[in-house]
């Protein structure tokens, strides 16, 4: 392989790289004994932006199941949404954990 053609190859895969598309992360919400239902529907509703319907089907969901998707985001969504979610339990002094999960 002459020079020429390597340096093809190495801006081909440079290309290949770039064209990678971020991948989605699921935001999982896992049940417990302690935090209230009512302050699970106001996270879903205000962070994750589900409408009261959905937040309450969702949250029952995760208290029958053990755990549930509020929604699908980039990382840097995922993390920030997981991160607002965590701050505000704990600032209420609830144990709601969150689990991030690549699709
Ligand atoms: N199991 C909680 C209760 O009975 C409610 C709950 C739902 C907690 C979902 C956390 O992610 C959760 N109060």
């Amino acid at each position: 392989m002459d020079m020429h053609q390597q340096v093809e190859e190495i801006v081909q895969t440079i290309t290949d790289i770039e064209l990678i598309e971020p991948s989605n992360y699921a935001v999982v919400l896992l049940n417990d004994d302690r935090t209230p239902m009512e302050f699970v529907v106001h996270v879903l509703e205000n962070v994750f932006r589900l409408n009261h319907d959905e937040s309450v089907n969702t949250m029952m969901k995760i208290h029958d199941q053990g755990e549930g998707v509020a929604g699908i985001y980039t990382f840097e969504i995922a993390e920030q949404k997981g991160l607002e979610t965590t701050v505000l339990a704990r600032t209420e002094g609830f144990p709601l954990k969150v689990r991030l999960d690549p699709q």
